[in-house]
C-alpha cells in the first residue's frame, strides 16, 4: 500500500474528528516523514481549521489537509521562485549537488533533455565529478545517447575548472544552459563546506551575467535524512531548489513539506524512474492532493 493510500484509508475509516483522531493523524504523519514537530503542527493547524470552519466529516477534513499542505508548499516556493531557470533564454549555469548515489548524474542527463526538448534551450553538460573513476565516462555516455555536448577534463582534475570551461563554451555560442554534474560527497561537514564553497566562488565569478543556480539532489527514499542533508548543503552554499529522485520507490513524501516549512526550500523537479523522461516539474497542488490520498492525476 502506498503512503497516500494509507492516508486515504485513515480518513475514510474515521468516524469523527475526535482528539484521538488528531493524535492518530499526528502519528501517521510522523510515519510519512514529516518529523515529530512538523506532524504535530500540521495536525494542530488542521484541528483549528476544522473547528473554525465547522468541518465535521473526515472526508472534508482530508480535503482541507490537502489545501493546507498546498499552501505550505506555495509559501516555500514563492520566496525562492527566482531559483527556477530563466525562461527568456538567458545564459544559465546550474550546479547539481548532493551526497553519494542520490541521482545527480542521471538527473543532469534528464534535465538536459527536458530543457532541450520542452524548453527549447541549448544545454551543455559539464563533467565536474572528477573524483570518481567512471564518473566522466558515465556522463559522456548520456551525452552521446542524447546528442548533447559534454565538457570534461581528466579524472582527478579541478571540478571548478571544468565548469569554467563549460561556461566559456556556452558564452562562445555553444549553448545557453550549462548543467554541471558534481562528485557525490558525504556530508561530513567541514571538508564538504570547504570544497563546496571553493567551487561556488569560482563558478559564481565565472558566471558573470548568467543566472547561477544550485540544485540539491535528494533521494526520496532516505526520508528524514534528506532534510539533514539539505540543512548542511543549504548552509554551506545557499541552494535555490531541490530535485527529488526515486519517488517511484517506497517514498512517503513528507520531507517535501519539511523542506518548505523549515528551510523554505522548494522542490522543483520530481524524478520517478531511471529513464530520461522520468522527470516532472513539481506541482504543489497535485503533490499535496496526491499526498492526502487523491488518485494520481497524471
Ligand atoms: N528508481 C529510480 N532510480 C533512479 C532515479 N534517479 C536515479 N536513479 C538510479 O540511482 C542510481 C544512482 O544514480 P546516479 O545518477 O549515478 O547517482 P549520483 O548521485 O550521480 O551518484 P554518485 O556520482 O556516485 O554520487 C542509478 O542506478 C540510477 O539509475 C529515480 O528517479 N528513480
Ligand atoms: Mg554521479
Amino acid at each position: 500500500m502506498t503512503f497516500s493510500e494509507r492516508i486515504k484509508n485513515f480518513f475514510s475509516r474515521a468516524s469523527g474528528l475526535s482528539d484521538e483522531f488528531f493524535d492518530d493523524l499526528t502519528d501517521l504523519l510522523v510515519e510519512g516523514d514529516f518529523g515529530a514537530s512538523g506532524a504535530y503542527k500540521t495536525a494542530d493547524i488542521l484541528r483549528e481549521c476544522c473547528k473554525k470552519e465547522k468541518i465535521t466529516s473526515p472526508e472534508a477534513a482530508r480535503y482541507r489537509l490537502a489545501s493546507l499542505l498546498e499552501d505550505e508548499l506555495r509559501r516555500g516556493s514563492l520566496e525562492t521562485a527566482a531559483g527556477d531557470i530563466a525562461p527568456d533564454g538567458k545564459q544559465t549555469v546550474i550546479l547539481l549537488l548532493g551526497v553519494n548515489g542520490v541521482g545527480k548524474t542521471t538527473s543532469a542527463a534528464k534535465l538536459a533533455m527536458l530543457y532541450r526538448d520542452t524548453y527549447k534551450r541549448r544545454p551543455i553538460l559539464a563533467a565536474a565529478d572528477t573524483f570518481r573513476a567512471a564518473a566522466v565516462d558515465q556522463l559522456k555516455i548520456h551525452g552521446e545517447r542524447l546528442g548533447i555536448r559534454v565538457v570534461a577534463h581528466q579524472q582527478g582534475g579541478d571540478p571548478a575548472a571544468v565548469v569554467y570551461d563549460a561556461v566559456e563554451a556556452a558564452q562562445a555560442g555553444g549553448g545557453d544552459i550549462v548543467i554541471a554534474d558534481t562528485a557525490g560527497r558525504m556530508h561530513t561537514k567541514s571538508a564538504l563546506v570547504q570544497e563546496l564553497r571553493k567551487i561556488d566562488r569560482v563558478v559564481e565569478s565565472k558566471a558573470g551575467e548568467a543566472a547561477y543556480i544550485k540544485y540539491l539532489v535528494l533521494d526520496a527514499t532516505t526520508g528524514r535524512n534528506a532534510l539533514a542533508q539539505a540543512e548542511i548543503f543549504h548552509e554551506a552554499v545557499n541552494i535555490q531548489g531541490v530535485i527529488l529522485t526515486k519517488y517511484d520507490s517506497t517514498a512517503k513524501g513528507g520531507v517535501v513539506f519539511s523542506l518548505a516549512a523549515d528551510l523554505r526550500l522548494p522542490v522543483l523537479y520530481l524524478c520517478t524512474g531511471e529513464k530520461y523522461g522520468d522527470i516532472h516539474r513539481f506541482d504543489p497542488a497535485i503533490f499535496a492532493r496526491e499526498f492526502a490520498g487523491d488518485e494520481p492525476l497524471a
